[in-house]
């Protein structure tokens, strides 16, 4: 089938650049990692959906540390369709949000252009590693045919109610002039640039994840993740039981309610500590403490939720003058304000327990205020510095004698018996803040009407397209850049005859992501986001591999709008990704000076023991850092393949250690795979002649059979490795088969063309071209994957260990059932232990089968 395309004859040495492009131009003229659409075809076999994250296509181009998780589904991916699987494997482009937008302000191009242009060579670059997509499913978010979906979506969220404009204080970066969501934000400033973010009231576009948050939670469980990840989002989503509990302010008929999770101490709280944005803080307090109060809550106006979070900062606070009846035992306690109790966490109003808990025993210290304990121990254990014990309760009236346990029970039932309170879930899950003031997003399927409030458009009317602005960038105060549309784009009329005019916030670059992997079953349908009959077949994600910075954005978005598309009928599992494996970082060594000035690798040297530029001599700091274009230490993979070729490459990726763990590039790792490569290449073609040489031999002869079992181990260990992504043990092992062909005096073909397949997901191109030359017609992409036989695969041999006077001196290797004298026979033949008889016969020779041969002399 693909005679005429190539010619062979003259090639003598591995060259992987003129084998390469060839081989992956036909599989791409055979089609045959295309997948048929037609679920009676699909049937026939079962399923395996092994996904990537789908990469932002950035102006950098791909660096090393892509290619990795890519590689190791590619290898799955090639595996699995040999083992007669249908396998969808697709890849596409996350091309909306800020990175794009940012760089056409810098580049003074358009988006549309910028991004057309990034996915262009992010396309290019990833072919030539030879990856067997599918790309006849090539999406893109920013597709007017895909966003449509994402609009649909948006809609179904509008109609549940989970999607609603607030008037909130929300996370606003004035260096990008847009809001951000919480899960973007950490310490107070934007997660991907470090710009500083700050608190504005604004009217936003809200989701309603909150009302997802147990069955996000619960889900966790039935999934293959990481554990790590998993209990990122436990925290993130942060689940925590307690009670309210309802006290009476003095002398007012106003009461508040606290939110405790350590109810079981009730009896000890000595005070209350308000959030100074708390919609009772004005009424309370006294007129003698008003000035003070007021003074401390514009203070706390700048502070950032970071700061006031922050445990190790000095407590601040004041008195209100005003006092709270501990429903319990009726004691008056004073009520304060401070900036450590959030208004947006429980009900904005805590108990202070100075007795066992670490931040309420500082601040009564601080402000002299009672301690009572209640907890055996835990004044003790606080005073200490230390953390508090698990004692009985004492000084707390019916409880007395309890463990922490019991008395939690005891107490909820206590305060909803006498409706003093009641059990209470809380999660520190916010709702999700979905619009942005930015100009390259999803534009909303939504329109104002006279009267100001939001009316959805039907499916019929999407999709909503962008307008092409010329001038797109965000402005200072926040409007957003869409409004600056022409009339055209803005006014609707609407079906009653009335105006409208249009939402101008577009949706965040997460949208996109939260439901691409559902687009790649049908990416052409115009009739539905995807045909239910493939949704059916395909779902759910087998396999998805990424990098861990997702665990608590992309990974908990899109969990959530899965659940809602299940909630619409629209998908039937409840959750997307079955397992995920996250893939750990590559680093590079990078040059710097004194001065913080960083060099490239050819500029600078080792000279006398120390790192030097060469312009200057200046001595340099070889760092092991994250890649990085402002350190000079990004690793491209052009350049590799260039080289070493995209098999090498391949190999490398994965065989610089287990996927998971950070690793460092190292080109003279690369060169060793393509070294192991050459090997390969050389069982089949002779360097001198191009022909097949000498060791390689028609028939399987009785003097193969060391190497048959070496094969069929070798089947064995890729197979399992290969299936639990061990891919450098796998690797391995296909070296040291190489290596034991190569010192073979001669190798049946049949040997080479079993090892080809196995070699075939990892090396693809060189695999496929020695596979030709062994005389194959059909592709090998479209192969079988061999099956290894367990008799062969134990090992015929044993390690023995030879002793002199009971002193270990060398260990050999006998035949498994070898006899007393051919032990003795082998021991003797070893240099080590001739040396140490030298020429005087043992006195005596213990031999113990299969273990030892000691030699008294
Ligand atoms: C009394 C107490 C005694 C508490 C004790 C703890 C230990 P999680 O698990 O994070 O939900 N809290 C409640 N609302 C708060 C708010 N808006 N801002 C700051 N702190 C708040 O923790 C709940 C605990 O955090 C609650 O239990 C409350 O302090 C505090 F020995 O009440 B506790």
């Amino acid at each position: 089938m693909f005679s005429g395309l190539f010619c062979w004859g003259a090639q003598m040495r591995y060259d992987p650049k003129s084998i390469e492009p060839k081989w992956q131009q036909i599989w791409e003229g055979s089609r045959c990692f295309e997948l048929s659409n037609d679920v009676e075809v699909l049937n026939k076999k079962p399923k395996y959906y092994v996904l990537d994250m789908f990469p932002y296509p950035s102006g950098a181009g791909l660096h090393v540390g892509h290619p990795e998780g890519y590689t190791a589904t590619d290898v799955i991916a090639r595996m699995k369709r040999m083992q007669g699987f249908n396998v969808l494997h697709p890849m596409g482009w996350d091309a909306f949000g800020l990175p794009a937008e940012r760089a056409a302000v810098r580049e003074n191009l358009h988006p549309a252009l910028i991004t057309k242009r990034n996915t262009d060579n992010f396309r290019r670059q990833i072919k030539r590693l030879g990856f067997s997509y599918d790309w006849k499913r090539e999406i893109n978010t920013t597709d007017v045919s895909y966003y449509k979906w994402t609009q649909w979506i948006f809609l179904r969220l509008y109609e549940r109610g989970l999607a609603y404009l607030a008037e909130l204080p929300v996370n606003w970066c004035p260096a990008l002039n847009t809001v951000l969501a919480n899960e973007e934000v950490k310490d107070g400033r934007y997660v991907e640039t470090g710009d500083l973010v700050e608190k504005r009231v604004m009217r936003q576009w809200m989701l309603k994840i909150t009302a997802y948050a147990e069955r996000l939670l619960e889900d966790l469980e039935s999934l293959d993740w990481p554990e790590g990840v998993k209990e990122m989002q436990r925290n993130w989503i942060g689940r925590s039981e307690g009670a309210e509990v309802y006290f009476a302010v003095k002398g007012t008929a106003d009461s508040i309610t606290v939110y405790t999770t350590r109810h079981d101490t009730l009896f000890g709280s000595t005070f209350m500590v308000l959030a100074p944005e708390h919609p009772l803080v004005v009424q309370i307090c006294s007129p003698e403490h008003r000035a003070a109060v007021q003074a401390y809550v514009a203070e706390v106006a700048n502070e950032s939720e970071a700061q006031r979070m922050d445990t190790t900062r000095e407590k601040t606070g004041v008195f209100t003058g005003a006092y709270a009846i501990n429903p319990l035992n009726q004691e008056p306690i004073p009520i304060w304000i401070a900036d450590y109790v959030l208004v947006n966490y429980g009900t904005g109003a805590v108990v202070g327990v100075p007795g066992s808990d670490e931040r309420d025993f500082v601040f009564a210290n601080k402000f002299g205020l009672p301690l009572r304990e209640v907890v055996e121990g835990d004044v003790q254990a606080l005073a200490e510095g230390k953390s508090v014990t698990n004692g009985k309760l004492i000084n707390s009236s019916f409880l007395n004698g309890m463990s922490v346990a019991d008395a939690k029970l005891a107490m909820w039932s206590y305060l909803e018996t006498h409706k003093l309170g009641q059990k209470t879930v809380h999660y520190k899950l916010r709702d999700w803040l979905f619009s942005r003031q930015r100009y390259w997003g999803e534009p909303f399927p939504i329109v104002y009407g006279s009267d100001g409030e939001p009316r959805p458009l039907s499916d019929a009317l999407l999709p909503i397209e962008l307008p092409a602005l010329e001038e797109f960038t965000p402005t200072k105060d926040g409007s957003p850049p869409l409004a600056r549309a022409g009339a055209d784009w803005l006014q609707v009329k609407l079906a009653d005859g009335s105006a409208a005019t249009r939402e101008v916030n577009t949706m965040p670059q997460w949208a996109g992501s939260c439901w691409y992997y559902l687009r790649y079953l049908d990416p052409h349908n115009d009739k539905a986001l995807v045909d239910p009959k493939l949704e059916r077949y395909f779902m759910p994600v087998d396999l998805y591999v990424g990098g861990v910075e997702h665990a608590v954005l992309h990974l908990l978005y899109a969990r959530f709008w899965h659940k809602v598309l299940f909630d619409c009928g629209v998908v039937h599992t409840k959750e997307p990704f079955q397992k995920l494996f996250n893939q750990g970082m590559i680093l590079a060594q990078s040059y710097q000076d004194e001065q913080g000035k960083y060099y490239y690798p050819e500029d600078a040297e080792h000279k006398d023991g120390a790192c030097v530029a060469i312009s200057t001599g200046k001595v340099l700091k070889t760092q092991i850092e994250k890649m990085s274009k402002s350190r000079y230490n990004v690793v491209s993979p052009d350049d590799v393949i260039d080289t070493y070729g995209a098999d090498a490459m391949r190999l490398y990726e994965l065989f610089m250690g287990p996927l998971e763990q950070m690793k460092v590039w190292q080109m003279t790792g690369v060169e060793g795979v393509y070294r192991f490569l050459q090997r390969t290449w050389r069982l089949v073609v002779d360097s001198q002649t191009g022909e097949f040489p000498s060791i390689l031999c028609e028939h399987k002869g009785p003097e193969h059979e060391a190497l048959e079992r070496m094969l069929h181990r070798t089947i064995k260990k890729v197979s399992e490795d290969t299936s639990e992504l061990k891919f450098n043990t796998a690797i391995s092992q296909m070296m040291m088969f190489v290596n034991e062909a190569t010192r073979a005096t001669s190798v049946p073909r049949e040997f080479l063309k079993t090892f080809l397949r196995i070699l075939s997901p990892y090396a693809p191109h060189l695999a496929e071209e020695l596979w030709q030359r062994l005389g194959e017609k059909q592709l090998l992409a479209n192969g079988s994957w061999p099956q290894f036989d367990p008799a062969l695969c134990t090992e015929n041999t044993v390690n023995i260990v030879v002793q002199i006077n009971g002193k270990k001196r060398d260990e050999i290797s006998v035949a498994r059932g070898a006899s007393k004298e051919e032990m003795e026979k082998a021991a003797l033949a070893s240099e080590i232990v001739q040396r140490f008889l030298q020429d005087h016969p043992p006195k005596k020779t213990v031999i113990v089968p299969e273990r030892l041969v000691n030699f008294v002399v």
